[in-house]
């Protein structure tokens, strides 16, 4: 009896044991696909649009180039914006646009942080945006910011601060062109800042922000030449981004 009992016992643990560890493989094969589903997923949504920003001196065809671009990436039947900083249509960017106007005086912070703020403002419709597979042409960005109002004298690094934790560009487009030669297109307008003396200075801040997610472009080329070599900058760039690409935040270490 007490023998019996023992062989069945025995019987039982080792019946248990096996069961357990049937039960392992079960839960670690469940785990498994679990991680394989998870990644697969996000493997999906990390497929995303691409932020491009074109930066420049004023007349240097940023505005000409953005909307070939957008006809262009439409044309590929790709889903895509353009968008321009200042954004005038908020209440913010009006303050910004009857400043640069002449209508209005601010003090050269204030107008700075204005124009940062019109970017805030933005960021969590860029994000969405991107998330969702759209790209986004834009036209000036905190670049913009920093070259023109450090270029007022305003300390470089107080320039950038506001401007930390926007969305990083995936490609920044440079139309470089000589003040000179953007002074002599057609003239500037009567907007603040359309002066050959003033636009120097603020080549020269562009130059010190220059980094690797730069490119380029002789922007005294004529205009078509000036196209072809962004169409190839911009899908590449387009490309890379559908495949998967972190999102990343602009001058934070
Ligand atoms: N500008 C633009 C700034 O000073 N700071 C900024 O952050 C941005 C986005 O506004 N001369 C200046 C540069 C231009 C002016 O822009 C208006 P646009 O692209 O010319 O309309
Ligand atoms: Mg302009």
């Amino acid at each position: 009896m007490i023998h019996d009992s023992s062989f069945t016992s025995s019987k039982a643990l080792k019946f248990g044991t096996i069961a357990f560890r049937q039960s392992l493989n079960l839960q670690s094969s469940f785990k498994l696909a679990l991680r394989q589903i998870h990644m697969e997923n996000n493997h999906k949504s990390d497929s995303r649009g691409a932020l491009i920003v074109l930066e420049g001196l004023d007349r240097s065809g940023k505005t000409s180039q953005s909307s070939r671009l957008l006809s262009y990436l439409e044309g590929l039947s790709h889903s895509v914006e353009s968008w321009r900083f200042p954004d005038r249509n908020t209440g913010v960017g009006q303050m910004i646009s009857s400043y640069l106007a002449n209508e209005s005086q601010l003090d050269d912070h204030t107008i700075h942080l204005l124009f940062s703020a019109n970017r805030w403002e933005k960021r969590s419709l860029m994000e969405s945006k991107l998330r969702s597979g759209t790209t986004l042409i834009v036209d000036r960005y905190s670049f913009s910011g920093v070259a023109f109002s450090s270029a007022k004298g305003l300390d470089i690094e107080w320039c950038k601060a506001p401007e930390i934790g926007l969305l990083a560009p995936d490609l920044v487009l440079y139309l470089d062109i000589p003040p000179e030669k953007a002074a002599e297109r057609g003239g500037y307008g009567g907007e603040r800042y359309e002066q050959l003396e003033f636009q120097r200075k603020v080549a020269h801040s562009y130059q010190i922000l220059r980094d690797a997610s730069w490119k380029t472009v002789d922007a005294g080329l004529p205009l078509d030449d000036v196209e072809k070599q962004l169409r190839e900058m911009v899908l590449d760039c387009v490309t890379t981004c559908q495949k998967g690409k972190v999102l990343s935040k602009l001058w934070s270490t």
